[in-house]
């Protein structure tokens, strides 16, 4: 078909225009890193219908991206593979590498937020972990899933946009880590998974930050404890994390654990009790010596809600020990490796537990 000189040269210079404004637009939108390490938002079942039965850790945070194009329309993405593991084998060296990387990319001009796909079964620990020690006021963002993509319902998609989102949000900033799944931003801090088998699995006991709805944040509160910018920990000055184990509560609990534990040097035990964090008297003296014999002791509860109160159930003065206020065992673990990194002295534990 002829087209004429002047057409050739109109056509010319609307395609200039269209490009330049592409290009404006792209540039007028948030940088957001995605930092994958595995999971259930990474994993694939033999089938639409098996959405508890799959493989997690399988799909890489590339095809991950481009299985989801709306994405480009909200940020200019790009993925890092950190690892590609089911979160229940996360290890503490797993931890202070992931943290590292989002702390250095946090350092970065060009970029605006950072996303860390996860799997859900240790997320809440990861994110506390990060709230405690990466210092930044961008917005950081750990999500996942409960089902595969490629399960019927999938929520791993609008789990990621929503936490792409939210990264890419300013006002996220400074709120500490958050945490997207199920439309909720709640805080990394209190996040915790609490049905392990619903996409309604995360919950805070004291209620979700707000929440995120078609790439749009409502918010309701803000955290009061201490994180990120305003946290007297540092992952760049964090080189090894302390060993502390968890000893939980029952009835007809022995001290084998503890002893074992005690035996092995460890440098805290949480106790995960009953109630509200009540030890059996018959393990308070192995608890005691291994105190005596340097072990920080923690005394946390096995009960989902609520908080540890010191002095109520124990003699905690009189014991030397400090208590993990509202953190459950797993929580309080994290906060004892971080602390342990810059003080033993009880007193300061606890100051760090009612901060943090
Ligand atoms: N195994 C679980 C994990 O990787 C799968 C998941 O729920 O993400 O945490």
């Amino acid at each position: 078909m002829y087209l004429s000189p002047r057409f050739r040269a109109f056509a010319a210079g609307a395609a200039l225009l269209a490009a330049s404004a592409l290009a404006q637009a792209q540039q007028a939108l948030p940088n957001v890193v995605i930092l994958a390490t595995g999971g259930t938002i990474a994993g694939a079942g033999a089938s639409a219908v098996n959405s508890a039965t799959y493989a997690a850790a399988k799909v890489g945070v590339d095809k991950l991206i481009a299985g989801l194009p709306e994405l480009s329309k909200i940020a200019n993405v790009r993925g890092e593979q950190v690892f590609q593991v089911a979160s229940e084998s996360l290890t503490n060296d797993n931890l202070l590498t992931l943290a590292k990387r989002v702390s250095a990319l946090s350092k970065q001009a060009d970029v605006d937020g950072i996303v860390i796909t996860h799997g859900t079964d240790t997320l809440e620990e990861t994110a506390y972990f990060l709230t405690l020690t990466v210092r930044t006021n961008k917005p950081i963002v750990v999500v996942g899933s409960m089902r595969p993509g490629t399960a019927l319902s999938a929520d791993g998609a609008l789990n990621l946009y929503d936490a792409v989102s939210v990264a890419g949000s300013k006002d996220a900033a400074g709120k500490g880590v958050l945490v997207t799944m199920n439309d909720n931003i709640d805080s990394g801090r209190d996040v915790s998974k609490n049905v392990n088998i619903k996409t309604s699995a995360f919950s805070s006991q004291w209620g979700p930050l707000g929440m995120v709805v078609e790439g749009k944040n409502y918010w309701f509160r803000a955290p009061v404890k201490r994180h990120t910018m305003n946290s007297e920990f540092d992952i760049d000055n964090i080189s090894t994390l302390p060993v502390v184990e968890i000893a939980m509560g029952y009835e007809g609990v022995s001290s084998i654990a503890i002893d074992a534990f005690a035996k092995s040097g460890v440098k805290a035990i949480v106790h995960g009790g009953t109630g509200n964090g009540s030890v059996a008297n018959r393990i308070v003296p192995n608890l005691q010596k291994a105190r005596t014999d340097g072990a920080i002791i923690i005394r946390s509860s096995r009960v989902a809600d609520g908080f540890v109160i010191r002095n109520a159930e124990q003699p905690d003065d009189k014991y030397d020990w400090v208590v993990a206020h509202d953190l459950r065992p797993q929580k309080a673990r994290i906060l004892a490796m971080v602390a342990l990194t810059k003080t033993s002295d009880t007193k300061e534990l606890q100051r760090i537990f009612w901060e943090y």
